[in-house]
């Protein structure tokens, strides 16, 4: 066996995951090289930078809790902090920290092939370059491959076309343009209300309504800034301590044991709180009980009908193909309202979709638009498309691709996978569906403290059982059977079961049981000396 190699790890992608385990790498003393195909650190924040981008999750808990020196030095300035915000905070953290040293722009992973006999992994760069390291580590995000609508004809348009995944990172300068958006996900949502007083016409395209939570942004101050700086420790525990990653104290009622007056109060008032507070804190059954979450789809759609003025447009607002928690819950400062501009026409695609693109615009039946510029905010490829796009060899040759068409998208955890030895996924298929930067930073922690125990004891491979991936699969599927996502978001074509792209198999693509019921999972597999992780014929170890 020769080992001889260039780093101990190597990490793909320098976004909110490369730097968590690049941090916690270096402090567990394995040399570490962060590889990003982009010319900055951002990972998502990054390549999104459409208009309107900002976090859905306020700012004391989408942020690292590891450095007390970023911690008191940078101060965010507002509640909901904007996509650049972030990026600005990320790269502070990697100064900060003195962490540019490890990485590489500029540098895409090409292909990564795992040596058996060496037991390493040699990683193809778009330099030319191979490295070979002991550790492969996916930082590649969950919502990193976009997708185009499927739509015929898309070459032909001859105006600007844009996908908000994709946005010209010199930016695109809307004023006075007819502008059409197909998509109204988190990213189309967001975007809507930002364009809408700049552009000189926008047509929403609308297949699927979304019930879109308002949120309530403002700036911060420095007594609230200086609070949370005292008390973040606190926060954070509370955060790693909620099913979806939040500073917020669970509910503890059902909607459906309060009276009609109480819960409209409770509805009222977390509405106002903003975000995802209404989520998460009005009562505990709106993810698992079918009749409560469709007490708040008619919360939600009151508020639809109270707020546009036009009837007809505000019942092509109102989902009601299926209930709240169906989709990813979007949460938008003044979405609803745009739709009072004279300049904003929502288009129902749904009863008569787009048919094709022209060079013009769009047609839908029998009617062109003419645009001449047309976003797409049509998603993602989530949690899998970053991983099936690369080759991604494992023992005899087999690419990770093909195992993920066998069905095991999660492997262990969502983290290793049988016959990818010393391969680990930041924030892999089947994690918690979560406010990220949570897990990702107790995921890049748990594998800094799973390598070390392997260097310490002598473990050349770390690799999920068999049994480990049946297990979690079967969890994954038990956890997301038992909420209301699996029955609604079927039917609204819910990105997280994978019904967002076309011949993708049904199958959650996160974990639903919650982030403190994962760790916990986590949490037992180091008590157990990580077994699970470590092939049949090394567990006697
Ligand atoms: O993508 P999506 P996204 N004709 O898949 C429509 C995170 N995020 O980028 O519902 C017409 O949600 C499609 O319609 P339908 C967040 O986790 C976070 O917006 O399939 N429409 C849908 O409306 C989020 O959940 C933030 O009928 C077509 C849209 O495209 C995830 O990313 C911000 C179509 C896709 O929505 C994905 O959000 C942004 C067609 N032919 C994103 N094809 C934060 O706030 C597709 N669509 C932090």
């Amino acid at each position: 066996m020769d080992k001889n190699t260039d780093y101990d790890a190597l990490v793909i992608g320098a976004g909110f995951s490369g730097i968590a385990t690049l941090h916690y790498f270096r402090e567990a003393g394995f040399s570490t090289v962060v590889v990003d195909k982009e010319a900055e650190v951002g990972g998502t924040w990054w390549v999104n930078r459409y208009p309107g981008v900002r976090t859905d999750s306020e700012y004391p808990y989408y942020s690292f809790s590891f450095s007390k020196e970023v911690r008191e030095e940078w101060n965010w300035s507002e509640r909901y902090p904007t996509g650049k915000e972030v990026l600005e905070y990320l790269k502070f953290v990697v100064d900060r920290l003195d962490m540019r040293k490890h990485m590489m722009f500029n540098t895409k992973v090409e292909k990564a092939v795992y040596n058996e006999s060496d037991k390493v992994w040699e990683v193809t760069l778009s330099t030319g370059k191979t490295l070979r390291v002991s550790y492969l580590v996916s930082g590649m995000g969950v919502l990193s491959k976009p997708i185009w609508p499927d739509i015929p004809g898309r070459e032909t348009f001859k105006g600007t076309l844009l996908h908000t995944a994709m946005w010209p990172s010199e930016g695109f300068d809307l004023a006075g343009k007819r502008v059409g958006l197909i998509g109204l996900g988190s990213s189309g949502l967001q975007i809507t209300p930002t364009i809408a007083p700049v552009v000189d016409h926008l047509t929403v395209f609308q297949r699927t309504p979304n019930f879109v939570v308002d949120a309530t942004l403002s700036k911060t101050t420095p007594e609230e800034l200086a609070h949370v700086k005292e008390t973040y420790d606190e926060i954070w525990e509370r955060a790693a301590a909620h099913p979806f990653g939040v500073d917020m104290v669970p509910a503890q009622y059902s909607a459906k044991e309060v009276s009609e007056e109480e819960r409209d109060r409770i509805f009222e008032s977390k509405w106002k709180a903003g975000g995802f507070h209404f989520a998460n804190e009005c009562f505990n059954d709106l993810a698992t009980d079918h009749e409560s979450a469709e007490l708040a789809s008619e919360f939600i759609r009151k508020k639809i009908r109270e707020t546009v003025t036009d009837p007809e447009t505000a019942e092509l607002l109102c989902p009601k193909d299926y209930s709240f928690n169906g989709k990813r819950v979007p949460t938008v400062a003044g979405y609803y309202d745009t739709y009072n501009r004279p300049n904003v026409k929502l288009v129902d695609v749904k009863s008569t979709p787009i048919t094709e693109f022209t060079e013009k615009g769009v047609r839908v039946g029998d009617t062109e638009y003419e645009l001449d510029v047309i976003i797409c905010a049509t998603g993602f490829d989530a949690m899998t498309g970053n991983l099936t796009k690369l080759d991604i060899v494992g023992r005899g040759g087999k690419v990770l691709r093909e195992k993920f068409a066998e069905g095991l998208i999660g492997g262990n955890l969502g983290i290793s996978y049988n016959g990818f030895p010393n391969f680990l996924v930041a924030l892999g298929p089947q994690t918690p569906y979560s406010n990220l930067p949570v897990p990702i930073q107790l995921g890049a922690q748990w594998m800094a403290e799973a390598l070390s125990y392997a260097r310490d004891n002598g473990i050349d491979e770390l690799e999920a059982t068999t049994e480990s991936e049946q297990w979690w699969a079967e969890e994954v599927d038990r956890a997301g059977k038992s909420t209301v996502m699996f029955e609604q978001g079927k039917k609204a074509k819910a990105w997280f079961l994978g019904d967002n792209v076309p011949g993708k198999p049904q199958q959650f693509q996160v974990y639903m049981g919650g982030g403190q019921v994962y760790q916990d999972f986590c949490r037992q597999a180091k008590e157990d000396n990580y077994r699970s992780f470590r092939a049949p014929e090394l567990v006697n170890a």
